[in-house]
């Protein structure tokens, strides 16, 4: 059964501006919201209207675009920052506190009671301004269940729209976050966010699994940019969810933009599309092995389960290598124009696979040599 109620949270301008290399102008931002809008998330964040004076202009500028993507800013849950928040006119506000021992000992020094007050206060004048809000627990794996439970159902009683399990450290795993999502669905009637960061290479099963377990609403960011190596990448997880509904996916996102915005992001803070990128990713959906191309040809889904058409992308079959097959070479020859016989075929791939022992041939050299071979 595929999971249908899903949103995304797309924090590339909040998460996204915590990236070693990140600092987006105004026009940037505008850039980036227009065209995650266009792709079809449902939210967009942004970077907290405190943390400088252009970051309150630039919350109040995107939060005055017409978008269909609702806009949201992520602040501390103090009063403070409330309420210069409400001030930018975005949809909701996303509120977060530190519930773990460390943060505790070494950050705030609050109790449970203390921060189930000071929530109170915050969340009660968000929602008086009538915006949505999320209240989230930093570093939520490393905190006592019974502190984060405790909190979050006293904020369930408040009213939020949703509670947040954020992995800040990149600590959790899928089973974790299954596990959670199911217990907090027996304390919470609110939706359920979850923000996980990528350390150990598990943000997208983990967001994919604390869905299965209960969860509604998952962060992302475009590449995955964020604070050290990020958090679920939003190509990866519309990979993860495409996989398992196709057609569900198609009719929600607009997925060829996929693609414009990997390259945008990736130009707007320096770096390539890492080559085995999910989606994007130059090799992506390359096709080598003389047993995989052959399968290939016949019915790309036997080693395909994302259609690249689908992404707006093609698929690449490399021919020109030892590894490489009759099939494959009957097909580049059928491209050409030229007809072999079965024992020709399998004497012209005995000789390049011969010759490509030497290193890669390039496709060139494969279609003169096939040229060639029809003249001698
Ligand atoms: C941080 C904050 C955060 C917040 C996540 C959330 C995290 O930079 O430490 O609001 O859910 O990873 O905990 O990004
Ligand atoms: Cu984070």
């Amino acid at each position: 059964m595929p999971i249908e109620r899903f949103a995304i949270i797309d924090s590339t301008l909040r998460e996204g501006e915590q990236f070693s290399n990140a600092h987006f102008t105004t026009a940037d931002k505008i850039a980036v919201a227009k065209l995650l809008d266009e792709f079809g998330v449902e939210y967009i964040e942004l970077t907290s209207p405190v943390a400088s004076p252009q970051s309150f202009e630039d919350c109040r500028t995107v939060a005055a675009l017409p978008l269909n993507a609702k806009v949201l800013t992520h602040v501390r849950c103090h009063m403070d920052d409330a309420r210069v928040a409400v001030e930018t006119c975005v949809d909701g506000i996303d509120i977060l506190f530190g519930t773990s021992s460390f943060l505790r000992e070494f950050s705030h020094g609050k109790s449970v009671d203390e921060i189930i007050e000071d929530a109170r206060e915050v969340i009660t004048f968000i929602r008086d301004h009538g915006k949505e809000v999320r209240f989230s627990s930093e570093d939520s794996f490393r905190s006592t269940e019974g502190d984060l439970l405790k909190v979050y159902t006293a904020v369930d009683g408040m009213g939020v729209n949703r509670v947040g399990v954020a992995d800040t450290v990149g600590i959790a795993t899928p089973r974790q976050c299954y596990a959670l999502a199911v217990e907090l669905r027996h304390h919470v009637h609110c939706d359920i966010e979850f923000h996980g960061h990528n350390d150990t290479g598990c943000a997208i099963a983990n967001s994919y699994a604390i869905l299965e377990g209960g969860a509604t609403h998952v962060d992302t960011s475009v590449l995955g940019i964020g604070e050290r190596n990020g958090i679920t990448p939003l190509g990866g997880f519309v990979a993860r969810m495409y996989a398992d509904d196709p057609a569900g996916i198609r009719k929600k996102y607009d997925l060829p933009k996929l693609r414009e915005l990997d390259e945008l992001i990736a130009s707007l803070v320096g770096i390539e599309i890492p080559y085995n990128n999910f989606v994007t990713g130059k090799y992506a959906f390359h096709h080598k092995a003389g047993m995989h191309t052959k399968a290939i040809y016949l019915n790309p889904n036997t080693y395909e389960i994302l259609d690249p058409a689908d992404f707006g992308l093609a698929r690449t079959i490399n021919v020109a290598h030892r590894l490489t097959g009759k099939h494959a070479i009957n097909h580049r020859a059928k491209e050409l124009g030229l007809e072999f016989g079965e024992d020709e075929l399998k004497e012209i791939t005995r000789r390049i696979k011969t010759l490509a022992d030497a290193g890669p041939l390039s496709m060139d050299k494969l279609d003169s040599l096939l040229r060639e071979w029809v003249v001698a």
